[in-house]
């Protein structure tokens, strides 16, 4: 589906799918977890699947003659720190707004975790005192201009690379890499499981799902807490992407399936369930996810295997994100584990 689109590699190649087998046991072993390790892709800052995203974005960046990558997201955005380790790596600038989207207040919050790894990786960052809004944002428009007005070039990235023309390649590239990967493995994967905010990953992977009739078998697992906007913008990046890959059929609302049951009480705060989620698979898998995205993914997951959501037998893929240094900015949450 991809071929006449040019990539930049970023990634060592396709990422790793681990099954989860004392998740499932403890679960009941109704059904079967497995991982695909997005959080393993990439030798740049812990790498996450803006990386994956970003191989299609790249090449339209370097085309432009850019010098800047500009893009935005909360205080404790992995994607800022992702553009961050691939500017770095392409020797390009890099230009991070970074808004209040968490009422999250340990002391050490704007420090530690992506930021941190931003700051070190050279970012510019500019910290701005608003609220979470997954759409087209004041301060980025402003961060472009001021960009120009210093003389230098910049190339716009919107939040979570999401509604840039080529966001969602990323992920119906991940599809494609999950069938070739079935068939290596002699398994078929009757869900997936996926953490939903900015949209493109969720897009893509409905994109490129659709191609063998399992769209609808994508279940995304709403962390925004602003599912309404979160549903229309998954489905206008899908909608978007299926055109520029000739899906050959459109993508409707029956393909798009978002639970919005586990993003309370607010974007980036963990509920006691999210945190109970984290722990449990820590403890039984020594695999880390976070507050923000994984750890909301995971309890949703948990909750529908017990809710038995799912058919007894069925093969569950889990798509990790790569979201796990933003932990660090809850040391509170976890101070005693
Ligand atoms: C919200 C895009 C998002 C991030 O990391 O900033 N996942």
């Amino acid at each position: 589906m991809l071929e006449k689109f040019e990539r930049y590699p970023l990634t060592f190649g396709p990422t790793p799918i681990e099954k989860l087998n004392r998740l499932s046991e403890h679960l009941g072993g109704k059904v079967d977890i497995y991982a695909k390790r997005e959080d393993c892709n990439s030798g740049l800052a812990f790498g996450g699947n803006k990386v994956r995203k970003l191989e299609y974005i790249v090449p339209d960046a370097l085309a432009s003659n850019a010098d800047t990558l500009v893009t935005i997201g909360g205080v404790q955005s992995n994607h800022t720190r992702q553009v961050a380790a691939v500017a770095a790596k392409l020797g390009m600038k890099c230009r991070l707004v970074q808004e209040s989207w968490v009422p999250f207040h340990d002391a050490v919050y704007d420090r530690v975790g992506n930021i941190l790894l931003s700051r070190v990786m050279g970012a510019e960052i500019e910290l701005v005192d608003e609220g979470f809004d997954i759409g087209i944002r004041e301060s980025w428009e402003n961060a472009l201009e001021d960009v120009k007005a210093k003389g230098g070039k910049p190339y716009p990235i919107p939040a979570g690379a999401s509604v840039h023309k080529f966001g969602g390649l990323g992920f119906v590239g991940f599809a494609e890499e999950v069938r070739a990967q079935e068939a290596e493995m002699g398994i078929k994967f009757d869900y997936v499981i996926v953490c939903t905010v900015t949209g493109s990953t969720h897009a893509g992977m409905l994109v490129g799902f659709a191609k063998d009739g399992r769209a609808d078998k994508v279940i995304g697992i709403d962390a925004s807490f602003t599912p309404d906007q979160t549903r229309a913008q998954v489905m206008q990046i899908a909608k978007q992407t299926a055109e520029l890959v000739e899906l050959g059929r459109d993508i409707t609302d029956d393909d798009l399936v978002l639970i919005e049951d586990y993003a309370y009480p607010a974007y980036g705060i963990p509920s006691d369930e999210t945190n109970d989620a984290i722990r449990l698979c820590a403890r039984l898998e020594g695999m880390m996810t976070d507050p923000v995205y994984e750890g909301k993914s995971m309890q949703g997951l948990i909750d529908l295997v017990n809710k038995d959501y799912f058919p007894a037998g069925s093969k569950i893929l889990y798509a990790h994100l790569g979201g796990v240094p933003a932990i660090n900015g809850y040391s509170y949450t976890y101070r005693n584990g």
